[in-house]
């Protein structure tokens, strides 16, 4: 699959600019188990890298050209120049890798030019991170072919400033170090603080269960406002309670934190999320590793009541998954990424897969919804050279 995935990215790159590229790389999607909208609090989030990815082939250049190229957008590619690349000003999803080249110059590091031709098999505007795949993957190829010698946690970080300065989207740093480190068979356990990270063994096949993605099909966008609402109001409490980010709240300080709020009520609800968030993030990653992966069920299912009434970026189609999924005999299920739209996981025992398929179709048709798209995700491989 990914050879022949590379193959064709290899190929669509010397059909486009009559060469062969310098490689190919890929850089994957991801889930996130648990830990939402902890990440710009300085807390834990715990991502799995999906099978999809984004698939970049790349030649060097010389003359200072950036051009990019997506299979999936079809049209000429876009010619950039390094030089004059400067915030919001790139289009579309050029935005991404274009952004990826000005945060590597703005850094120090020197980008000659590229001949980029791109291709994606991660879901976008589903809330399984296909920007910071872009991203990624065009970051770890620079970072191959200029020799730039980078660690994948500092790509990481170069690519959020991408996507923070260059895209404007406010986000945090787990989906680019999600598609920069995550392992396959694992999920990533990751202190958003300095960025510690710990892999943690996932396999549920072997022990009979599925993580099913169940993407609503409405789609989202993180520099629409909500995303960046939420986030000021987090550091609004922070602020408020005198300390550095909301990561120094300990659960057992909730209570006083809150009394300490007053009648700040909507900043109440998001500390309350996230508080009791990263307490969930270091449960889950406490029964996995001590090999009870049912009993994370209701933990998700926890952290979903909490993004629902709490920080409230749930909709209607995320709440009939999760709560079809349970009533189904599901484990656990919960909406995964930013919100507002995207997908939902769902934890079940492998044989209860069929039902719930036909359950979520279902429900989704009684209600008017368009149908949702499900499909298994199998904790997979970070980015990587392919060829
Ligand atoms: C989006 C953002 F990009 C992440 O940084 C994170 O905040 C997530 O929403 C919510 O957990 O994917």
């Amino acid at each position: 699959m990914a050879a022949e995935q590379a193959q064709q990215v290899r190929d669509g790159f010397t059909a486009l600019y009559g060469a062969e590229p310098d490689g190919v790389w890929a850089a994957p999607g991801r889930v996130n188990l648990i830990g939402e909208h902890t990440d710009y609090n300085d807390g834990f989030v715990m991502p799995f890298a999906l099978p999809h990815t984004a698939v970049a082939a790349v030649a060097l250049r010389h003359d200072g050209v950036l051009r990019l190229h997506s299979a999936d957008m079809p049209s000429d590619p876009v010619e950039l120049r390094v030089a004059d690349l400067a915030p919001e000003t790139a289009q579309g999803w050029t935005a991404y890798p274009a952004g990826v080249v000005w945060a590597l110059r703005e850094a120090g590091h020197e980008v000659p030019g590229a001949d980029v031709h791109l291709a994606s098999t991660v879901p976008s505007g589903a809330g399984l991170s296909s920007s910071a795949a872009l991203e990624v993957v065009v970051a770890l190829a620079l970072n191959d072919l200029c020799e730039l010698g980078l660690k994948r946690w500092q790509l990481a970080r170069l690519c959020q400033r991408a996507e923070n300065i260059y895209v404007g989207a406010p986000t945090g740093i787990m989906d680019q170090t999600a598609a920069a480190c995550c392992q396959a068979g694992h999920a990533l356990f990751l202190d958003t603080r300095d960025l510690s990270q710990r892999q943690i063994p996932f396999d549920l096949a072997a022990q009979g269960l599925r993580l099913l993605v169940v993407d609503t099909q409405v789609k989202h966008a993180h520099s629409e406002g909500e995303y960046g609402k939420r986030r000021a109001g987090c550091e609004k409490g922070a602020a408020l309670l005198g300390v550095d980010a909301l990561r120094d709240v300990p659960y057992d300080g909730l209570d006083t934190a809150l009394a300490q709020l007053g009648d700040e009520e909507e900043v109440r609800r998001l500390v309350t999320h996230i508080v009791t968030e990263n307490r969930r993030v270091e449960r889950v990653v406490s029964l996995l590793e001590s090999g009870e992966t049912r009993a994370i069920g209701p933990l998700l299912t926890e952290g979903h009541a909490s993004l629902r009434d709490d920080f409230r970026i749930s909709c209607a189609e995320l709440d009939l998954v999760v709560d079809t999924a349970l009533a189904s005999g599901a484990l656990g299920a919960r909406m995964t990424g930013g919100g507002f739209g995207g997908s939902a996981i769902v934890l079940a025992e492998a044989d209860d897969v069929p039902a719930l398929t036909k359950a979520f179709e279902e429900a989704f048709a009684n209600a008017g919804f368009t149908a949702p798209r499900v499909f298994e995700a199998v904790p997979s491989a970070g980015a990587r050279r392919l060829a």
